[in-house]
């Protein structure tokens, strides 16, 4: 059954339907045990437990509808700690989020935040960042962290470094840990989780989800890193219901960036969900579901955001340029969010013009104007996500693009 009804079993927490294919481009409903999500999805990134700047309750009342966030494992395990997580019945109570939570897993946070990590076959060792004691992150124990905090994603712990390292042996040395870090994740995730009668917590394989991370740098020869990964990794299909492509969005070129996604995309299974880690700029989204991507996540238009960086449909500006000083308009005309929208019914004028958001973010003062700004990236992207799904439900994908690329590079004239 692949189009219409419940769809494909990816594993006991996982359904697929695929609604519309346009090309190669996807539309999915996964069926999550916190609700649906449809596909192409962006996932806000909520590092500790909140999306900077922005409330769980305005996450829920967002005009355009968001079903899964991202939590770090890494974080969380710092602090407030994966136990007082699920004393408190896991994450989603935690945050009084009731719609679907994906959490990596710790290592790439690590190797990105701390200089100081070391990867060795036994895990990643650290030193704490409150108190300097030696700490080691493990595969298994990276899942048990997972199963307290009871996300319903889960992702194995991969050995991940930088895109631009040229060493070949050290690329290979780690694809190769990665797959063997996949088994011992499997191992721990198949082994662990609950069912709390008291407080409904419920965590492990029936409960949650483990997607295996696509490492191999960017070599996509016949026969190379890539090829070898994706090979393994079908191996276990059995025991995967979903897929990430990792290693990317690390300063390498478009060039190889696209062929890597290309050559991931084509040999991942066709039922089962591809994520795309840490990609969120709107142009690789959308470019990147053409190649088949059904999933990104990002800090980025979070991050720039509180820089006053907002995205629009003919690029990103920035805010606290002198032009906009006395410019009345809306950040971006037609979005839907509470910053764009007419304050009141029938008024012209934007609750926030151009003008005003300048004006507020030349100030020092913590005058609440990041919350704006991220609330405003946040639905451009859940629109731009949504906008996609419905070009492919219409099969009309490539005008879509054609449109977009139109709109973010016009011509001049
Ligand atoms: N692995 C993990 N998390 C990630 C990445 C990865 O490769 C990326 C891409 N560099 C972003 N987040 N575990
Ligand atoms: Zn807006």
């Amino acid at each position: 059954e692949e189009h219409g009804g419940r769809g494909v079993s990816c594993g006991p927490a996982l359904s697929v339907r695929v609604d519309e294919t346009c090309g190669r481009a996807r539309a999915l409903t996964l069926a999550l045990p916190h609700g649906p999500v449809i596909t192409p999805v962006f996932q806000p990134v909520g590092t500790k437990g909140t999306i900077k700047g922005v409330t769980t309750q305005e996450m829920k009342e967002a005009p355009i509808s968001c079903q899964i966030l991202l939590g770090n494992t890494y974080h969380l395990a710092n602090q407030p700690g994966a136990e007082v997580i699920r004393r408190m019945g896991g994450l989603h109570k935690f945050m009084n989020w009731d719609g679907n939570i994906l959490t990596d897993s710790g290592g790439f946070q690590m190797v990105s935040l701390l200089r100081l990590a070391q990867i060795t076959e036994e895990g990643v060792n650290f030193q704490s960042p409150s108190d300097g004691t030696e700490l080691m992150l493990t595969p298994e124990e990276s899942i048990r962290t997972q199963h307290r905090i009871g996300s319903d994603i889960v992702m194995m712990l991969d050995d991940v470094i930088h895109s631009c390292t040229v060493d070949d042996a050290r690329f290979a040395e780690a694809t190769d840990r990665t797959i063997r870090w996949l088994d011992r994740c499997i191992e721990a995730h198949k082994r662990g989780g609950e069912e709390d009668e008291r407080n409904g917590f419920k965590s492990g394989p029936k409960h949650q989800n483990l997607f295996a991370i696509v490492q191999g740098g960017l070599d996509v020869s016949p026969g190379g890193l890539r090829e070898r990964c994706l090979a393994e990794m079908a191996k276990r299909d059995a025991d995967i219901p979903g897929y990430a492509i990792g290693g990317l969005a690390g300063g390498e070129s478009k060039h190889q960036f696209w062929r890597v996604v290309d050559k991931c995309c084509r040999h991942l299974p066709a039922h089962k969900p591809r994520y795309l880690m840490g990609v969120g700029h709107p142009l690789d989204i959308v470019v990147c579901s053409a190649l088949g991507v059904d999933m990104y996540d990002s800090v980025f238009g979070t991050r720039t955001a509180r820089f006053g960086t907002a995205f629009t449909p003919s690029g990103s500006i920035k805010l606290k340029h002198a032009k906009f000083a006395k410019d009345a308009g809306p950040i971006a005309v037609g979005c839907p969010c509470s910053a764009c929208r007419p304050a009141r019914a029938g008024a012209t004028q934007p609750a926030f013009s151009r003008a005003s958001l300048h004006f507020l973010l030349k100030q020092a003062s913590d005058n609440g104007v990041a919350s704006i700004v991220t609330h405003h990236n946040l639905v451009y992207l859940l629109e731009l996500v949504r906008s996609m799904r419905q070009a492919i439900l219409d099969d009309r994908y490539p005008a879509f693009v054609n449109d977009f690329l139109r709109k973010q590079f016009p011509p001049e004239d």
